[in-house]
């Protein structure tokens, strides 16, 4: 089959497989993406995240992992409207960002492998990379011409904006490179002042350390400073994204669901907590890191029906989930809130959690 017509064939089956964009790039490395993580790496903006940044070298040249690489079929998968949007705000209740609402990732790994089969039918490699510490997914959208970096560093497309996911079939197959988008964000900036901390600190740059989606993975405690800004997010943010007119019209067909009951998560056992949100990213798998974002969520949301269940988390056998718990009723305060850290300062015995106790005391 001659590569035009293979191209075409693939292109075809990736569209009907729920896809909004498909393109195709060179396997050759990404020189820029590179450098750039390299630049943030330097800065300490990757927050100490492995994921691309572990081995810029290597994420930024597929060339590396898959030696016989040539090209790249490269995928936008779309997760608006389907996600819905969170509902209206409400006491003790949270919201998750679109991306995670459910795995969306699970449709698009199956186009892409769908695309992989189709070329390993007719004798070609192929192997599906998609949110994976081996390539810079948005470089190779960029190159493959399904959008163009936006000023927020999210790839946008034409009618989808942001919210699409990428991922990439890589081949040893030679297939014509589709044409780089000429398209840019022009005058638009609003994704910038949108952004509740300040992360996006120049266009086009993004300070993990600063970005609520990175701290609520993140294996630590959530600065304390940035704890009343996380809202009540408990995974993932959209501000920048929601802040973006070109998926402005998308956005506005998805369905309002209603917000998560913090309460209800907080009374799951580990087990089952993880269980819920198995296709979340939690560090080590452990249900404390959840846990502790739900506490800082309950925290903003200062309603004194959560006092019990934030008070049982500061008895857990976990410190830093003692800590988010004394922070959050801080915030609640309340007579039954101010009693139980009282108690608890008496018998604390880490340092940290006992700073945390004493300022939420204040
Ligand atoms: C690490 C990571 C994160 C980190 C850091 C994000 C970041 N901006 O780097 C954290 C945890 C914060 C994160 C958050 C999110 N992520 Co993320 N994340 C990744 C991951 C694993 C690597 C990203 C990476 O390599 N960055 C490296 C550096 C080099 O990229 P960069 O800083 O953007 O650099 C480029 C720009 O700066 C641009 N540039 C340079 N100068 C200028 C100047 C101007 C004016 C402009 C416009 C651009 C520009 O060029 C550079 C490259 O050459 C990818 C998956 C993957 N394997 O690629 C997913 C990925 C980027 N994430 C994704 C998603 C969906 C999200 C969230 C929306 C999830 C959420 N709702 O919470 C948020 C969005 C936050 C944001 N504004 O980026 C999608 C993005 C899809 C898309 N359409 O772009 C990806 C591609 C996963 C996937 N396969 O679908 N993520
Ligand atoms: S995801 Fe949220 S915190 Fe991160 S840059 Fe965008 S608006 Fe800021
Ligand atoms: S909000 Fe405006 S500047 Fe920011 S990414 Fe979207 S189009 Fe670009």
């Amino acid at each position: 089959m001659e590569s035009a017509q293979l191209w075409d064939r693939l292109r075809h089956e990736t569209l009907a497989r729920g896809c909004v964009a498909v393109g195709v790039a060179s396997a050759r490395p990404f020189v820029e993406a590179r450098a750039a993580a390299e630049s943030r790496k330097a800065a300490g903006m990757h927050a100490g995240m492995h994921l691309t940044f572990g081995n810029p070298a290597r994420s930024a040249d597929i060339t590396e992992s898959f030696p016989w690489a040539r090209s790249l079929v490269v995928a936008g998968y779309s997760y608006v409207p389907i996600s819905g949007s969170p509902g209206p705000a409400l006491p003790n209740r949270g919201r998750v960002a679109r991306f995670a609402t459910e795995d969306h990732y699970r449709g698009l790994r199956s186009a892409l492998d769908h695309v992989g089969e189709l070329l390993t039918d007719v004798g070609f490699e192929a192997a599906t990379v998609a949110d994976d510490n081996r390539l810079i997914d948005r470089a190779a959208a960029v190159r493959a011409g399904i959008g163009w970096w936006g000023k927020n560093t999210m790839v946008l497309a034409p009618g989808q904006g942001p919210w699409m996911l990428l991922g990439s079939v890589v081949t040893d197959a030679v297939l014509p490179p589709t044409e780089p988008m000429v398209r840019d964000c022009g005058t638009c900036s609003a994704c910038l002042p949108a952004c509740p901390t300040g992360a996006l600190v120049a266009p086009g740059v993004l300070d993990a350390r600063l970005c609520i989606s990175f701290l609520l993975q993140s294996p630590d405690a959530i600065p304390e400073l940035l704890r009343p800004l996380v809202g009540d997010r408990i995974y993932g943010c959209d501000d920048c994204l929601d802040a973006c007119p070109p998926g402005s019209r998308l956005e506005a067909t998805s369905l309002p669901q209603p917000r998560i009951d913090l309460l209800a998560l907080l009374g799951l056992t580990d087990d089952d907590l993880l269980e819920r949100f198995a296709h979340f990213y939690v560090p080590r798998r452990r249900a404390a890191y959840l846990r502790r974002n739900i506490l800082v969520a309950l925290g903003n949301s200062g309603d004194e029906r959560a006092v019990p269940a934030v008070v049982s988390h500061l008895h857990s056998d976990n410190a830093m989930v003692r800590a988010h718990s004394a922070w959050a009723l801080g915030q609640i305060g309340g007579t039954a809130a101010h009693t139980a850290l009282g108690a608890a300062a008496a018998t604390e015995t880490d340092q940290d959690v006992q700073h945390e106790i004493a300022a939420a005391q204040r």
